[in-house]
Protein backbone atom coordinates (compact mmCIF):
# COMPACT_ATOMS: atom_id res chain seq x y z
CA UNK A 1 0.00 0.00 0.00
CA UNK A 2 1.04 3.49 -1.03
CA UNK A 3 0.56 7.06 0.27
CA UNK A 4 1.25 9.03 -2.86
CA UNK A 5 -1.22 12.17 -2.59
CA UNK A 6 0.34 12.36 0.79
CA UNK A 7 3.93 12.19 -0.40
CA UNK A 8 2.87 14.76 -2.58
CA UNK A 9 1.70 17.09 0.59
CA UNK A 10 4.98 17.36 2.06
CA UNK A 11 7.45 16.88 -0.79
CA UNK A 12 10.18 19.29 -0.18
CA UNK A 13 11.53 20.45 -3.58
CA UNK A 14 10.60 17.76 -6.01
CA UNK A 15 8.76 19.40 -8.29
CA UNK A 16 5.65 19.71 -6.45
CA UNK A 17 4.07 22.88 -5.20
CA UNK A 18 3.26 22.61 -1.73
CA UNK A 19 -0.13 20.61 -1.69
CA UNK A 20 0.48 19.81 -5.11
CA UNK A 21 -2.72 17.70 -6.07
CA UNK A 22 -2.92 14.50 -8.07
CA UNK A 23 -6.42 14.40 -10.26
CA UNK A 24 -7.92 11.09 -12.35
CA UNK A 25 -9.05 12.22 -15.26
CA UNK A 26 -9.69 8.89 -16.99
CA UNK A 27 -8.42 5.50 -17.20
CA UNK A 28 -4.46 6.14 -17.97
CA UNK A 29 -4.53 9.83 -17.63
CA UNK A 30 -3.66 12.23 -14.37
CA UNK A 31 -3.20 15.78 -14.07
CA UNK A 32 -0.67 16.73 -11.53
CA UNK A 33 -1.67 19.99 -10.28
CA UNK A 34 1.24 22.58 -10.26
CA UNK A 35 3.96 19.65 -10.41
CA UNK A 36 6.06 21.73 -13.07
CA UNK A 37 5.42 25.08 -10.85
CA UNK A 38 8.65 25.76 -9.02
CA UNK A 39 10.63 24.76 -11.86
CA UNK A 40 8.92 26.60 -14.73
CA UNK A 41 11.69 29.95 -14.67
CA UNK A 42 13.95 27.11 -15.75
CA UNK A 43 11.87 26.13 -18.20
CA UNK A 44 11.11 29.18 -19.68
CA UNK A 45 15.31 30.54 -19.85
CA UNK A 46 15.92 27.09 -22.07
CA UNK A 47 12.95 27.78 -24.10
CA UNK A 48 14.47 31.38 -24.89
CA UNK A 49 17.63 29.84 -25.74
CA UNK A 50 15.85 27.32 -27.78
CA UNK A 51 14.14 29.49 -30.42
CA UNK A 52 16.92 31.46 -30.97
CA UNK A 53 18.21 27.96 -33.06
CA UNK A 54 14.87 26.80 -34.04
CA UNK A 55 12.29 29.51 -33.93
CA UNK A 56 8.59 29.56 -33.71
CA UNK A 57 6.56 28.84 -36.81
CA UNK A 58 3.27 28.34 -37.95
CA UNK A 59 3.13 24.89 -39.74
CA UNK A 60 0.71 24.23 -42.66
CA UNK A 61 -1.63 21.05 -42.36
CA UNK A 62 -1.46 18.67 -45.22
CA UNK A 63 -5.32 20.76 -46.13
CA UNK A 64 -3.52 23.95 -46.60
CA UNK A 65 -4.19 25.64 -43.27
CA UNK A 66 -2.27 27.56 -41.46
CA UNK A 67 -2.17 26.48 -37.42
CA UNK A 68 -2.51 29.42 -35.60
CA UNK A 69 -0.34 27.72 -32.90
CA UNK A 70 2.75 28.84 -33.54
CA UNK A 71 5.31 25.48 -33.05
CA UNK A 72 8.92 24.71 -32.42
CA UNK A 73 10.31 21.51 -31.43
CA UNK A 74 13.63 20.09 -29.03
CA UNK A 75 15.09 16.55 -28.99
CA UNK A 76 15.99 13.79 -31.47
CA UNK A 77 12.88 14.35 -33.33
CA UNK A 78 10.58 17.06 -33.87
CA UNK A 79 7.13 17.48 -35.15
CA UNK A 80 6.23 19.06 -38.67
CA UNK A 81 3.95 19.30 -40.63
CA UNK A 82 3.65 20.52 -44.23
CA UNK A 83 1.27 20.16 -47.14
CA UNK A 84 2.72 16.36 -48.14
CA UNK A 85 1.90 15.02 -44.25
CA UNK A 86 2.31 14.68 -40.78
CA UNK A 87 6.03 13.46 -39.23
CA UNK A 88 8.65 13.35 -37.00
CA UNK A 89 11.58 14.67 -38.39
CA UNK A 90 15.58 14.66 -36.94
CA UNK A 91 16.10 18.16 -38.08
CA UNK A 92 14.30 21.38 -38.32
CA UNK A 93 13.19 22.23 -41.88
CA UNK A 94 13.80 25.64 -41.56
CA UNK A 95 17.68 25.79 -41.21
CA UNK A 96 18.43 22.10 -42.03
CA UNK A 97 20.01 21.60 -38.68
CA UNK A 98 19.17 18.91 -35.82
CA UNK A 99 16.48 20.44 -33.41
CA UNK A 100 18.22 21.98 -30.23
CA UNK A 101 19.15 19.16 -27.68
CA UNK A 102 16.57 18.69 -25.18
CA UNK A 103 17.66 20.30 -22.24
CA UNK A 104 18.19 18.07 -19.34
CA UNK A 105 16.04 20.02 -16.79
CA UNK A 106 12.98 18.84 -19.25
CA UNK A 107 13.77 15.37 -19.40
CA UNK A 108 13.96 15.17 -15.63
CA UNK A 109 10.75 16.39 -15.53
CA UNK A 110 9.30 14.73 -17.68
CA UNK A 111 10.32 11.29 -16.28
CA UNK A 112 9.68 12.02 -12.87
CA UNK A 113 5.53 13.13 -13.94
CA UNK A 114 5.51 10.00 -16.15
CA UNK A 115 6.83 8.08 -13.08
CA UNK A 116 3.99 9.71 -10.85
CA UNK A 117 1.76 8.46 -13.10
CA UNK A 118 2.76 4.62 -13.28
CA UNK A 119 4.95 5.31 -16.57
CA UNK A 120 8.51 4.53 -15.23
CA UNK A 121 10.28 3.63 -18.22
CA UNK A 122 9.08 6.86 -20.24
CA UNK A 123 11.96 8.02 -22.24
CA UNK A 124 10.98 10.57 -24.65
CA UNK A 125 12.65 11.56 -27.55
CA UNK A 126 10.80 14.45 -28.44
CA UNK A 127 9.50 17.47 -26.75
CA UNK A 128 7.33 19.62 -28.95
CA UNK A 129 6.62 23.06 -27.51
CA UNK A 130 3.65 25.10 -28.76
CA UNK A 131 2.66 28.45 -27.96
CA UNK A 132 -0.46 30.34 -27.59
CA UNK A 133 -1.90 33.72 -28.07
CA UNK A 134 -5.14 34.93 -26.74
CA UNK A 135 -7.93 33.33 -29.73
CA UNK A 136 -5.47 30.90 -30.50
CA UNK A 137 -6.91 27.14 -30.14
CA UNK A 138 -6.24 23.83 -31.56
CA UNK A 139 -9.36 21.60 -33.20
CA UNK A 140 -9.97 17.91 -31.76
CA UNK A 141 -7.39 15.83 -33.12
CA UNK A 142 -5.82 12.62 -32.32
CA UNK A 143 -1.66 12.14 -31.64
CA UNK A 144 -0.79 8.91 -33.63
CA UNK A 145 2.40 9.65 -35.21
CA UNK A 146 5.07 8.21 -33.08
CA UNK A 147 5.80 4.55 -33.75
CA UNK A 148 5.17 3.15 -30.09
CA UNK A 149 1.56 4.21 -28.89
CA UNK A 150 2.21 2.08 -25.52
CA UNK A 151 4.43 5.11 -24.02
CA UNK A 152 2.48 8.23 -22.36
CA UNK A 153 2.16 11.95 -23.83
CA UNK A 154 3.37 14.05 -20.91
CA UNK A 155 2.18 17.43 -21.34
CA UNK A 156 3.33 20.85 -19.34
CA UNK A 157 1.31 24.00 -18.97
CA UNK A 158 2.58 27.60 -19.13
CA UNK A 159 1.57 30.92 -18.69
CA UNK A 160 -1.87 31.85 -19.30
CA UNK A 161 -4.44 29.14 -18.63
CA UNK A 162 -6.26 27.09 -20.86
CA UNK A 163 -9.61 25.16 -21.52
CA UNK A 164 -8.61 21.74 -22.25
CA UNK A 165 -10.79 19.24 -24.30
CA UNK A 166 -10.69 15.65 -23.86
CA UNK A 167 -12.57 13.36 -25.86
CA UNK A 168 -12.96 10.06 -25.89
CA UNK A 169 -11.94 7.42 -28.66
CA UNK A 170 -14.80 9.08 -31.23
CA UNK A 171 -14.15 12.09 -32.93
CA UNK A 172 -17.98 12.48 -32.29
CA UNK A 173 -17.78 11.95 -28.25
CA UNK A 174 -18.66 15.23 -26.54
CA UNK A 175 -15.30 16.20 -24.92
CA UNK A 176 -15.04 16.96 -20.89
CA UNK A 177 -13.48 20.59 -20.34
CA UNK A 178 -10.48 20.50 -17.55
CA UNK A 179 -8.93 23.90 -17.21
CA UNK A 180 -5.11 23.35 -17.30
CA UNK A 181 -3.08 26.21 -15.82
CA UNK A 182 0.64 27.56 -15.02
CA UNK A 183 2.41 24.25 -13.50
CA UNK A 184 0.32 21.96 -14.49
CA UNK A 185 1.15 18.36 -16.34
CA UNK A 186 -0.86 16.02 -17.26
CA UNK A 187 0.06 12.63 -18.18
CA UNK A 188 -2.24 11.06 -20.89
CA UNK A 189 -1.19 7.32 -21.28
CA UNK A 190 -2.52 3.51 -21.58
CA UNK A 191 -6.47 4.03 -22.71
CA UNK A 192 -6.43 7.67 -22.94
CA UNK A 193 -3.52 7.80 -25.62
CA UNK A 194 -5.68 8.16 -28.46
CA UNK A 195 -8.33 9.93 -27.07
CA UNK A 196 -9.12 13.33 -29.14
CA UNK A 197 -8.42 16.09 -27.74
CA UNK A 198 -8.04 19.98 -28.50
CA UNK A 199 -7.42 22.90 -26.71
CA UNK A 200 -10.63 25.66 -27.32
CA UNK A 201 -9.65 29.43 -27.61
CA UNK A 202 -7.73 30.95 -25.46
CA UNK A 203 -9.19 33.81 -23.61
CA UNK A 204 -6.89 37.05 -22.99
CA UNK A 205 -4.80 37.49 -19.74
CA UNK A 206 -1.89 38.86 -18.05
CA UNK A 207 0.62 36.02 -16.61
CA UNK A 208 2.66 37.23 -14.21
CA UNK A 209 5.73 35.71 -16.22
CA UNK A 210 4.09 35.43 -19.72
CA UNK A 211 2.08 38.20 -19.96
CA UNK A 212 -0.40 37.36 -22.51
CA UNK A 213 1.08 33.83 -23.90
CA UNK A 214 0.54 30.22 -23.03
CA UNK A 215 2.97 27.61 -23.67
CA UNK A 216 2.83 24.23 -23.81
CA UNK A 217 5.37 21.40 -23.83
CA UNK A 218 4.17 17.96 -24.82
CA UNK A 219 7.40 15.02 -24.00
CA UNK A 220 6.63 11.94 -26.86
CA UNK A 221 8.59 8.92 -27.72
CA UNK A 222 8.46 9.42 -31.41
CA UNK A 223 11.19 7.00 -32.77
C1 LIG B 1 -4.61 13.54 -24.69
N1 LIG B 1 -1.28 19.93 -27.44
O1 LIG B 1 0.54 19.16 -29.23
S1 LIG B 1 -1.43 19.02 -24.50
C2 LIG B 1 -0.51 18.50 -29.18
O2 LIG B 1 -2.13 22.27 -24.99
C3 LIG B 1 -1.56 18.91 -28.24
O3 LIG B 1 -0.81 22.38 -26.71
C4 LIG B 1 -2.24 20.54 -26.57
O4 LIG B 1 -2.60 18.33 -28.22
C5 LIG B 1 -1.68 21.81 -26.04
O5 LIG B 1 -0.71 17.48 -29.87
C6 LIG B 1 -2.68 19.64 -25.51
C7 LIG B 1 -2.29 17.69 -23.82
C8 LIG B 1 -2.37 16.42 -24.60
C9 LIG B 1 -1.36 16.01 -25.44
C10 LIG B 1 -1.45 14.77 -26.05
C11 LIG B 1 -2.53 13.93 -25.80
C12 LIG B 1 -3.43 15.61 -24.37
C13 LIG B 1 -3.54 14.36 -24.96
C14 LIG B 1 -2.64 12.64 -26.37
C15 LIG B 1 -3.69 11.84 -26.07
C16 LIG B 1 -4.70 12.29 -25.25
FE1 LIG C 1 -2.40 16.48 -29.38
Amino acid sequence: MTFDLFDNLDAPDDGHAAGGVREPLADGAVVLRGFARTLAPQLLDEICVIIGRAPWRHMITPGGLRMSVAMTNCGQAGWVSDRTGYRYDPHDPLSGEPWPVMPAAFLDLATRAAADAGFAEFAPDACLINRYEPGTRLSLHQDRDERDLRAPIVSVSLGLPAVFLFGGLRRADRPARIRLAHGDVVVWGGPSRLAFHGVAPLADGDHPLLGRERINLTFRKAM
